[in-house]
C-alpha cells in the first residue's frame, strides 16, 4: 500500500521538488501553502496523487485541522516540516516587526503546532518527521539573529522530541542546509530577484532537487535507523573567521 507524506510549503523550492519526487515515487502527497494558484498548478501536474490544501502556518486552527483528514489522506507516514522564511538581514531595530513576527510564527509556532497535532497519528503509524533547520542554526552571520534563532530552535526541538518519542518507533531528523537557490532569498529581500541572482551567481548552489533527493533517501532507510541531523552545503560554501572589533 502506498505511503503518505504531508509537506508544508509545497508551492516552491524544497517543498515543491519534494512533492514531485514523492508523487513520482508512488507516494500520496498532501501539499500545503498560502498560494492557491501554485497548489492548483501542482495538482494539474501530479493528478490524484496530490491533495492541495491552502493553509497558512500562522493559522493554528487551520494547521491543527491537518490532523483530522479522513483516510486514506489522514494516514500520514512522513511529516516534512518545510514551510519557512527569513526576514531581511538588516539590523534588528531596523527590521519591520511584522516580518520578525511572521518568521517566528511560521518557522517555530506553526511547526510546533502541526507536529503536536499530528504526533498521535505518527505514533500510531511509527512515522517519521523531517524538520528543516539550517546551517544558520550553528554558524552565526550578520543579520541572521532572528532567522538563525528559529532554526536553532528547530534543530533542538527535533533532538529533544526524540527523547519524548523513545520506544514509539517514530523517527525525527533535522536537516541543516547551506545555500540552495530557491525563492528563499527573493522572499527574504522582499522580492529583489536581482539580489537573489547575485547571491547565488558563480557559486553553484544546491538545488531544490538536491534536497528532495535527500528527503527521499531518508524516507527509504530501514525503520530501525534514525538519522538525527544532517548538515550540508554546496562545495563552494564554507566559513569565514571571527569578527574582531578593535579600538
Ligand atoms: P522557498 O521560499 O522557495 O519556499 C518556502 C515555502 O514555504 C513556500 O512553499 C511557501 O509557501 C511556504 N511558506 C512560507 N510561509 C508560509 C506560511 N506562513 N504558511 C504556509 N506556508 C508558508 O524556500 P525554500 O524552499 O528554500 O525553503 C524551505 C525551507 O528550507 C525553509 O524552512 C527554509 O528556511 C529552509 N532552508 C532553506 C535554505 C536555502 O538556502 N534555500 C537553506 C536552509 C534552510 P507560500 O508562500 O505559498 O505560503
Ligand atoms: C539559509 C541558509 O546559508 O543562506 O537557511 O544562510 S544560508
Amino acid at each position: 500500500m502506498s505511503k503518505t507524506i504531508l509537506i508544508t510549503g509545497a508551492t516552491a523550492g524544497f517543498g515543491e521538488a519534494a512533492a514531485r519526487k514523492f508523487a513520482d515515487g508512488g507516494w500520496k502527497v498532501i501539499g500545503t501553502g498560502r498560494r492557491a494558484e501554485r497548489l492548483r498548478a501542482l495538482q494539474d501536474d501530479l493528478g490524484g496523487a496530490f491533495l492541495p490544501l491552502e493553509v497558512d502556518m500562522r493559522d493554528r486552527k487551520a494547521v491543527e485541522s491537518l490532523s483530522k483528514l479522513d483516510s486514506p489522506w489522514g494516514d500520514i507516514d512522513l511529516l516534512l516540516n518545510n514551510a519557512g522564511l527569513a526576514p531581511p538581514t538588516d539590523p534588528l531595530p531596523e527590521t519591520d516587526w511584522d516580518r520578525v513576527e511572521q518568521v517566528i510564527e511560521t518557522n517555530v509556532t506553526g511547526l510546533v503546532a502541526l507536529t503536536r497535532a499530528l504526533l498521535p497519528k505518527l505514533v500510531e503509524r511509527k512515522g517519521h518527521i523531517i524538520n528543516l533547520s539550517s546551517v544558520a542554526a550553528t554558524y552565526p552571520y550578520k543579520g541572521g539573529a532572528v532567522y538563525a534563532g528559529t532554526k536553532a530552535f528547530v534543530r533542538q526541538f527535533s533532538l529533544d522530541l526524540r527523547c519524548d518519542l523513545a520506544g514509539t518507533g517514530v523517527r525525527v531528523t533535522s536537516i541543516e542546509p547551506g545555500m540552495a537557490e530557491t525563492e528563499f532569498t527573493v522572499v527574504r529581500t522582499g522580492g529583489d530577484k536581482d539580489a537573489s541572482d547575485k547571491l547565488y551567481a558563480g557559486m553553484d548552489p544546491m538545488t531544490a532537487e538536491d534536497l528532495a533527493d535527500l528527503f527521499w533517501w531518508l524516507a527509504n532507510l530501514p525503520p530501525h535507523l534514525n538519522i538525527n541531523a544532517i548538515e550540508l552545503m554546496p562545495v563552494t560554501q564554507s566559513w569565514a573567521g571571527f569578527n574582531v572589533y578593535r579600538e
